[in-house]
């Protein structure tokens, strides 16, 4: 039997009774997909699943991403999946709070991570509920974030090279998503809609934000900063404890999430699709 529990009080649910190697019926995927519009994370423990079953689990929720710039980190004839693989060579190194991709135009709406080999302990991931912390917010200040929009900017995550490498793929041919904005930043709310539950959410991403956009830089500096510390709040947080064969999707519309690099030098494998946003599921500000 199909069944949906809480992981915690900020967000999250995990999904068992259900083999995603086999096909689902229309209730189920009806179920699933309202769990995650509830819940903003998914866990589903113990999954023998292929790369071909966790693209097909993908595709009820939208188009699958391509990683052109970051083809060198994907699986052999699977461009949609990349391998986050770390161990005494490659010491993990995503420990910072962000939501995915945020320096494009139309960010991925989620992204579903399958744990192959994960260390005894430690390699965590930490998600924050960004509903929560927009509810958290006296009514003055929802309303000035409400107002404002901040630059996203790719090359501040990937470094300069980020452009440069859309051209160099466009030159050999691979055809190249605009949804990348080919490098150029972005302005995106403060504040958002979510398309599905029309719930605000914050909408900060450190690794991508350069500025506040109208604001003086030191007074940018300090709202930031104050986001920042917000959003690590506990009580938005769930933290999740992998499994081998977990399989997690995540909501990056109303969520930031965190991996925890704790686990050097052993390793840990994941496999990492992101599933698209409909070009009119483009978020609005009120
Ligand atoms: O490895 C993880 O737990 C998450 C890393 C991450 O930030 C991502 O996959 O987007
Ligand atoms: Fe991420």
């Amino acid at each position: 039997m199909l069944a949906i529990e809480p992981v915690s009080l900020a967000l999250g649910a995990r999904v068992t009774g259900i083999d995603l190697s086999q096909d689902l019926s229309a209730q189920q995927w009806d179920t699933i997909r309202q769990a995650f519009h509830q819940h903003s994370v998914l866990v589903f423990p113990d999954q023998k699943i292929t790369i071909e079953d966790q693209k097909r689990f993908c595709r009820q929720f939208g188009d699958l991403l391509v990683h052109q710039h970051l083809l060198p980190m994907t699986v052999d004839g699977h461009p949609e999946c990349m391998r986050l693989h770390n161990d005494e060579n490659n010491p993990p190194g995503l420990n910072t709070w962000h939501t995915d991709n945020s320096g494009w135009p139309n960010p991925p709406l989620g992204t579903v991570l399958y744990a192959k080999t994960t260390p005894s302990v430690g390699g965590d991931t930490l998600f924050s509920n960004m509903y929560l912390a927009y509810e958290a917010l006296s009514p003055p200040m929802q309303e000035m974030l409400g107002q404002l929009t901040a630059t996203h900017d790719a090359k501040k995550a990937f470094g300069a090279d980020y452009p440069e490498l859309g051209e160099l793929l466009k030159k050999k041919s691979i055809e190249v998503d605009d949804r990348f904005g080919n490098g150029k930043a972005v302005q995106h709310p403060l504040v958002r809609t979510h398309p599905v539950t029309k719930k605000k959410s914050l909408y900060v991403s450190a690794p991508y934000i350069t500025r506040i956009d109208g604001l003086s830089t030191t007074e940018g500096q300090a709202v930031l900063d104050f986001l920042y510390r917000h959003i690590e709040t506990n009580e938005f947080i769930y933290r999740h404890q992998w499994h081998a064969n977990d399989l997690l999707m995540w909501d990056n519309r109303c969520l930031q999430h965190y991996a925890v690099a704790d686990y050097f030098p052993h390793e840990r494998l994941m496999y990492r699709m992101n599933i698209l946003e409909e070009e009119d599921g483009k978020w609005t500000t009120s």
